[in-house]
């Protein structure tokens, strides 16, 4: 069940550019608006240092990494909620994504046309987002419809807060503020989770930049209107470029160009932090694997990431971290040693730990 991540943005961006880059893959990218119709779908790999490090230790000749799915959608234009360019198709896949990349034009190439003809990824932003808001207001008032019936003839009824809350939510999206999340705790956004809002999603904004950096200004807006911690700028058509390459090339290339970690992956990993996911590994059979869970989820359940049974019949976990399975050069002597913890089904797996499953078949 691996998390999914939807590319967005209006036509002619560089999305599929970037899923390319992404996934070294060769979905249709030109400069044509809607180019992309059907959604592109790739499976790509987080990177993972310790990972790397861990198989090393071991002596490992392969190991499992986690990873997300990219679905790269087609463009939306000004209209997109009223059916203009591929309308509900657009926002049909994008409401299946966990998570958005907005991807917004930071470069000026003359050659590359513009749906809006001229270059402003502030703009550009908005009216993306007002399609997103115009969206949900319509599932909303839909949602709002029925469940109002439902209330007035119950007014206790168990879908009363859903209803309360959809209605708060809907108050804030005619102000036009998409950023109503914040205003909701836990119980409030569990309510009204199977609506799949479009603005509930995290968004991460991808500022494509010119191959030399160019359209820094432009980022700069961007970090000003939307704070740093959003947004990652990149080259996407020289990541893509760099992605046809082999291994060893790409690497010599990057350091010429003083890259230091490519942009894909950083983009990877920011997304892994968006969708809120820590990893934690297991060894058995000789057999090294990462695994992705929500962060703050508990021992049985990652258990259950495995399998069910080993949720079922939980006894219990042993857990060292990453480092200590590192430094002692395995797992043999941390337990030799008495240095393995021993946790129970509540007990909360943290980033980076290595854990060993006990259960009842
Ligand atoms: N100069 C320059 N061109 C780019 C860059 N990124 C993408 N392009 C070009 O822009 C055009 C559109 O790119 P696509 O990736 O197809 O755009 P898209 O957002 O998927 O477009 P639709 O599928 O039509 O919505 C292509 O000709 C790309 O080569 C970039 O960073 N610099
Ligand atoms: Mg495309």
């Amino acid at each position: 069940m691996a998390l999914i991540v939807g590319i967005i943005g209006l036509p002619n961006v560089g999305k599929s550019t970037l899923f390319n880059a992404l996934t070294g893959g060769e979905a249709a990218a030109s400069n044509y608006p809607f180019c992309t119709v059907e959604p592109n779908l790739g499976m790509v790999a987080v990177p993972d240092p310790r990972l790397a490090r861990l198989q090393e230790v071991l002596g490992l000749q392969s190991c499992t990494q986690t990873a997300i799915d990219f679905v790269d959608i087609a463009g939306l234009v000004r209209g997109a909620s009223q059916g203009e360019g591929l309308g509900n198709r657009f926002l049909s896949h994008a409401r299946q994504a966990d998570a958005l990349v907005h991807v917004l034009r930071c470069f000026a190439d003359p050659l590359v046309s513009h749906v809006e003809g001229r270059l402003d990824p502030l703009t550009d932003r908005q009216v993306v987002e007002t399609e997103l808001m115009l969206a949900d207001l319509e599932t909303i008032s839909g949602a709002l419809a029925r469940l109002d019936k439902v209330v007035r003839t119950e007014p206790q009824s168990p879908q009363r807060m859903e209803f309360e809350v959809l209605k708060r939510v809907e108050a804030n999206l005619e102000r036009g503020r998409s950023g109503w999340k914040a205003e909701l705790d836990a119980a409030e956004l569990e309510a009204i989770k199977g609506h799949t809002l479009l603005t509930a999603k995290p968004v991460l904004y991808l500022a494509n930049v010119g191959e030399q950096g160019e359209g820094a200004d432009q980022v700069e807006r961007l970090l000003r209107e939307v704070g740093a911690a959003e947004v990652l700028a990149m080259p996407v058509k020289l990541e893509a470029e760099l992605a046809q390459l082999a291994p060893q090339e790409r690497r010599a290339f990057q350091a010429e160009l003083g890259m230091e970690q490519a942009g894909v992956e950083q983009l990877i990993r920011a997304c892994y932090r968006l969708l809120d996911l820590i990893t934690f590994y297991t060894l058995a059979n000789e057999k090294l694997q990462a695994w992705q869970l929500p962060q703050g989820a508990m021992a049985a359940k990652a258990a259950g990431r495995i399998h069910s049974d080993m949720e079922r019949g939980f006894i219990r976990a042993e857990v060292a971290t990453a480092e200590e399975v590192i430094t002692a050069q395995g797992l043999v002597r941390l337990r030799g040693e008495g240095r393995l913890r021993t946790e129970g089904r509540e007990y909360t797996i943290q980033d980076g730990d290595v854990v060993h499953f006990l259960f009842r078949a």
